[in-house]
């Protein structure tokens, strides 16, 4: 089996993506017609064309602006349809998915509305191919603390559905410690946790999800590598570190795809995995990762196995089903 052979065949875990990143333009101009909402672009070519970003927070903007038009279960059902749908297609045959409440709930649309059409595609894409899901409620972290308390209140009605709790959103000035108190209180109702962290934020905010928030995987976390002890820690407990290869490219956390860490991150025995975060934003799915990374480093068949089985690794599964993928 080639490299690339290997990156279609394998089945596949995606541990990094946010459903409200995966709205590509021609099903955007579809749901904004439906709802006779007005878009500030003429057409999918203009909205591709919007898509040049200098930062996270540049990008962040237009991704919240793309989200407005979803109001109802049926815009919802839709959106994660077609995302799991690109997943069959990818052999990706688990995914957790982080949705953001508040950037929906601010709009007035129900916490019941998001979830519903959430749940309802993620049960039939169990039904017809027996794909499974996990969802993660993410707190924007530039919103206060007691927003995220508000929005903790609204998923508890949901407990059993929603396996965790991320932080997401403008890092830099956001630090996991500001969140600190919520994120202890959904432990006790016994949601896992994890937190976008070491993006655009120094190594810091990385120990502070760490310690303060108990945090079961580390979004991003590229620039752990900048502090050798905290790499160290990641390495010995096997820290997962759910990377965005293209994310960090179009967003400028690198300048290019062959200085991105990922490859020197693997062979230093970090547990890596490999995802797509917003792919309608930043230029493909998971495989289009893979495939980047694959060209860029020529990885070996016997690391992108490695990549997939870290996927699971670092899923939230029950062992047996862990070692059916593995
Ligand atoms: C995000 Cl790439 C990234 N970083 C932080 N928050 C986000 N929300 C959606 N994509
Ligand atoms: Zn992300």
């Amino acid at each position: 089996m080639t490299p690339i052979q290997a990156v279609s065949r394998l089945p596949k875990a995606e541990l990094h993506l946010h459903i409200e990143g995966t709205f590509e333009p021609e099903l955007m101009f579809q749901i904004a017609q439906r709802n006779h909402i007005a878009i500030p672009y003429q057409s999918v070519e203009e909205v591709r064309a919007a898509y040049q970003f200098h930062n996270l927070q540049s990008f962040l903007d237009i991704y919240y602006a793309g989200a407005a038009v979803l109001r109802h279960e049926q815009d919802f059902f839709d959106l994660t349809y077609a995302y799991l749908q690109k997943c069959r297609e990818d052999n990706v045959v688990h995914s957790e998915i982080f949705f953001d409440p508040q950037t929906h709930t601010a709009r007035g649309v129900a916490f019941d509305t998001v979830i519903g059409g959430i749940r309802r595609a993620c049960d039939t894409a169990r039904q017809e191919w027996g794909m499974s899901t996990a969802l993660i409620t993410c707190f924007l972290r530039h919103l206060s603390e007691e927003e995220a308390f508000a929005t903790l209140a609204q998923a508890l009605p949901f407990r059993e559905h929603i396996i965790g709790v991320g932080l997401d959103s403008s890092e830099v000035g956001n630090p996991p410690s500001k969140f600190a108190r919520v994120f202890a209180e959904a432990r006790k109702h016994g949601f896992l946790t994890v937190a976008h962290a070491g993006e655009e934020g120094s190594p810091d905010y990385v120990h502070e999800a760490l310690d303060l928030l108990h945090v079961s995987r580390i979004d991003h976390g590229v620039r752990a590598e900048e502090d050798e002890a905290l790499m160290q820690r990641i390495i010995a407990e096997q820290m997962p570190l759910t990377v965005c290869p293209l994310s960090n490219l179009k967003l400028k956390v690198v300048d290019d795809l062959a200085q991105h860490n990922l490859h020197r991150l693997l062979q230093r025995g970090v547990l890596v995995t490999v995802n797509s975060d917003d792919p309608a934003y930043f230029g493909g799915y998971v495989n289009d990762n893979f495939t980047a990374l694959q060209q860029t480093f020529a990885l070996s068949t016997a690391e992108i196995a490695q990549l997939c089985k870290n996927s699971f690794q670092a899923a939230f599964l029950d062992n047996e089903t862990r070692q059916k993928w593995c």
